[in-house]
């Protein structure tokens, strides 16, 4: 058996917008999500998150599918437009509420909380006036943070300030993809930083408001590689390292931005000011690692707006049924990086999935976790203080864009009936949690 270390967390996740459903219910305010998702040819099959997996009126039996899983931790969002359903100022008591029951429910169960403050469904309110293109909506997140900190900060011990700003930059606003569906380079850098600034403010809140408390971001981390092994194309992958993962983490974890990618950004969209990195650098306590995939990078000189290609699945390596390909060594490869790069920093997994399509006899996903665990084993023993694992997702869910067709889930989803079965990678991840480690090959 390849044990974990004691009190290692075994968690499942998902967020707000994927899963709630309820739109309506509550008092709840509107977001760009709903707004984005309405609109129509922004989502395949004009899905909507409208009614998503209705976990927020089927809480308690979703609840009793977490001690099934043999997990005994949960990574949830709060969805910021149900506690302030105009972004700032009035606060929706019946919001609050339903979290606590979340809350105390889990605890009940002796299963962690690990709460998300942001995962994506900003407040529309707040868009309409310039949404994270603006330095208020760092403060209202501020607000918001604060808020959460004070009402449940007596029984949540691990807070997500932010999840992945390069993907909110680089598909909320660089592609489009995304709420709010912008397509500006300029725009995209300036929101993923004041993102970044709302993770720094969500911590001092945090220091502030005295409950104690462990709090990171979450980070969607991709290790780069040359294509070949050239210069330039490994020039292009160092640099794509810059632009995916250490635009993030050197402003959290040392207080400053890559100088590299921001020459290349500053030649493309003129001189940035990316002030407040202090506040950007308030101590946190661990690193969140959302891990799926590797990038292999090609030079291309001339490319806009980025010099290089990311190289496409390489025939022989296995993929997940959306054409990623499933490289666990990799992520060893990344945590041993990060330990390198920013010390002996704690790391919290926060996600690491793949889209198998198969109902639930699953052994694709299976497989998928089998290799990861025994990479994070692997670091483990290389010395990362790899602190929990949280499987994307409990369930099958809203994957945005892709509207309902991509399956992440441990438990399946009939979106007709809203049965949930357990698949087979759910018992297998069950098994594992429950023995704190793996088995032998
Ligand atoms: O579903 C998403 C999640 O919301 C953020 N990280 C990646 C997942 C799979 O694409």
């Amino acid at each position: 058996m390849r044990r974990f270390p004691d009190g290692f967390l075994w968690g499942v996740s998902t967020s707000a917008y994927q899963v709630e459903g309820a739109v309506d219910v509550d008092g709840r305010g509107r977001s760009i999500w709903d707004t984005f998702s309405h609109t129509p040819g922004k989502v395949e099959n004009g899905d909507t998150g409208d009614v998503a997996c209705d976990h927020y009126q089927r809480l308690e039996s979703d609840l009793d599918l977490l001690p099934e899983l043999g997990v005994n931790a949960y990574r949830f969002s709060i969805a910021w437009p149900r506690l302030f359903p105009d972004g700032r100022g009035r606060v929706e008591r019946r919001g609050l509420d339903h979290y606590d029951r979340l809350i105390d429910g889990l605890l009940e169960r002796g299963v962690e909380p690990v709460v998300t403050l942001y995962h994506w469904d900003l407040p529309q309110a707040l868009e309409d006036e310039g949404g994270w293109l603006s330095r208020d909506t760092v403060e209202a997140f501020a607000e918001y943070t604060a808020t959460c900190f004070a009402a449940y900060g007596d029984r949540v011990r691990w807070w997500v300030t932010q999840n992945e700003p390069w993907i909110i930059g680089v598909l909320g606003y660089q592609l489009g993809i995304h709420a709010p569906g912008m397509t500006d380079l300029r725009a995209s850098v300036e929101a993923m930083h004041n993102v970044l600034l709302a993770h720094g403010r969500a911590v001092q809140e945090l220091r502030a408001g005295g409950t104690g408390g462990k709090v990171g971001a979450a980070f969607s981390l991709f290790p780069n590689y040359p294509a070949t092994d050239t210069d330039a194309d490994r020039d292009a992958a160092r640099l794509s390292g810059e632009y995916v993962n250490r635009w993030f983490l050197d402003p959290v974890l040392k207080g400053s931005y890559p100088d590299d990618m921001r020459a290349l950004y500053e030649e493309r969209v003129g001189p940035l000011q990316l002030d407040g990195l202090d506040t950007i650098a308030t101590p946190s306590d661990f690193v969140g690692v959302n891990y799926y995939t590797r990038r292999v990078m090609r030079a291309a000189p001339g490319r806009e707006p980025f010099p290089w290609d990311v190289e496409p699945a390489r025939p022989g390596v296995p993929v997940t049924d959306v054409g990623w390909e499933i490289v666990p060594e990799c992520l060893t490869d990344l945590l041993m990086t990060l330990k390198q790069e920013y010390g002996d920093v704690p790391v919290l997994i926060l996600e690491n999935g793949g889209v198998f399509e198969d109902a639930v006899h699953d052994e694709g996903r299976i497989d998928l976790i089998r290799g990861h665990l025994a990479a994070v084993r692997d670091a483990i023993e290389q010395g990362v203080d790899v602190r929990g694992y949280c499987h994307w997702s409990l369930m099958d869910n809203f994957e945005w864009a892709m509207g309902y067709r991509a399956r992440f889930g441990l438990v399946h989803v009939d979106y007709e009936t809203q049965a949930r079965t357990v698949k087979d990678s759910g018992r297998y991840y069950a098994q594992v949690a429950r023995a704190n480690g793996l088995e032998d090959e």
